[in-house]
């Protein structure tokens, strides 16, 4: 398999300054990593707090953002032995782990100190060729699409473990906060393959549609209409949801989930919207026995579990593509909430088709 020596990348020079299209070497794997040809990016909310640098966590400097690459492995290091050229793989938030630590040892390896986040502190998948720990590479069956799996490499891994947390049962019914997005869309997906059922929760009139007649939510609550502590509780009997998984990027719905929350239920907080904090009043709290928790991607089993749904065709959200020469152009519709589902972005550059404009 022939590798060019250059390719094209996406680079943040700074926080919030214009980002570079241009040509970058390709990198070398290392003993322990893998070299994929990207082929498909998903773009998710996360890469644009990481260009904005609106996070309490630095970024590297001179940072190739990504995190949701799918692609081909075309170069392995010396030490690798269980994934080979040619093979379908994915890179991930988690680029790489200790391995020792008590965390990676129990299979948190997403809690890992040492853990590297692609996109993030490592360059991510807006390239053509991107780099990953071999041990944390996603496996990929060949006759999966690579741009409809590439969100689940994100988004589909991390609604998937937050639904588990939720410890809801099959028949029982979720709350799904800002259910239009990435995230989100995936989340009603998932959430329908494990059998619960879905209130989805999102504005406009497209985010609605898509919600209830492509994904299959039951109810849609519109956040901009109304009162939503009342409309949820309206379609659950008067005693609200089983679980509120919280993806939005606003704060509002933190200090809100809790009023809509059925007693004995969960609130799963996943979205990252900065310097915000969750709250609930102390007294129905405690006698209502609710349990507020956080939830962060997902191990390695959770990634290939969260795989195997989709592989299984039980997960189709849809998503629209661009080229990865209008990253600045997606970032833009996701900061205005524009977005419905996902954008995965084609690396290859044969056509410079621009698709949006
Ligand atoms: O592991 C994790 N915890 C993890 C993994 C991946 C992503 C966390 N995230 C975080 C991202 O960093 C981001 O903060 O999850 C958040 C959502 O990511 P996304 O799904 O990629 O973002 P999006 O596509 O922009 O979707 C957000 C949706 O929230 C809605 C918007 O309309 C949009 O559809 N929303 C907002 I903003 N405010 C809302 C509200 N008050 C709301 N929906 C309901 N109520
Ligand atoms: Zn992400």
């Amino acid at each position: 398999m022939s590798i060019p020596r250059e390719q094209y990348a996406q680079i943040y020079k700074d926080n919030n300054h214009p980002i570079e299209y241009k040509k970058v070497p390709v990198p070398k794997p290392g003993p322990d990593e893998v070299l994929i040809n990207i082929k498909y990016t998903g773009v998710c909310h996360t890469d644009l707090h990481a260009w904005k640098g609106d996070w309490p966590l630095r970024t590297k400097q001179n940072l190739i953002g990504g995190h949701e690459g799918a692609g081909v492995v075309v170069a392995v290091g010396e030490l690798v032995e269980e994934i080979k050229v040619g093979d379908h793989a994915g890179i991930k938030w988690l680029n790489g782990s200790c391995g020792h630590c008590e965390f990676c040892m129990a299979g948190d390896e997403p809690l890992c100190e040492k853990a590297l986040l692609s996109g993030y502190t490592v360059d991510g998948t807006f390239q053509q060729y991107a780099i990953g720990k071999a041990v944390h590479v996603a496996r990929i069956p060949k006759e999966a699409p690579l741009d409809a799996i590439a969100p689940i490499l994100c988004a589909g891994i991390t609604v998937y473990k937050a639904l588990k947390e939720s410890n809801v049962r099959a028949g029982q019914t979720v709350a799904i906060v800002g259910a239009g997005g990435g995230l989100g869309s995936l989340a009603i997906q998932y959430a329908k393959a494990m059998g619960f059922r879905v209130i989805a929760i999102d504005t406009g009139s497209e985010k609605q549609e898509m919600c209830l007649k492509t994904l299959g939510a039951e109810e849609f609550v519109d956040f901009a209409k109304g009162d939503i502590v009342a409309n949820v509780k309206s379609v659950t009997g008067g005693l609200g949801a089983h679980a509120v998984i919280l993806l939005a990027v606003s704060e509002k719905p933190f200090q809100q989930a809790a009023e809509y929350c059925r007693s004995r239920g969960t609130i799963v907080c996943v979205g990252l919207p900065p310097k915000a904090r969750v709250s609930a009043e102390v007294f129905s709290t405690v006698i209502r026995m609710i349990t507020i928790k956080g939830s962060y991607v997902g191990n390695r089993l959770d990634t290939q579990e969260a795989i195997d749904f989709f592989a299984r065709g039980l997960i189709k959200a849809p998503f629209k593509v661009g080229k990865l020469s209008e990253l600045t152009k997606v970032f833009q519709l996701l900061e205005e909430g524009k977005v419905a589902g996902r954008y995965v972005l084609d690396t290859s550059v044969s056509s410079i088709n621009h698709i949006l404009g």
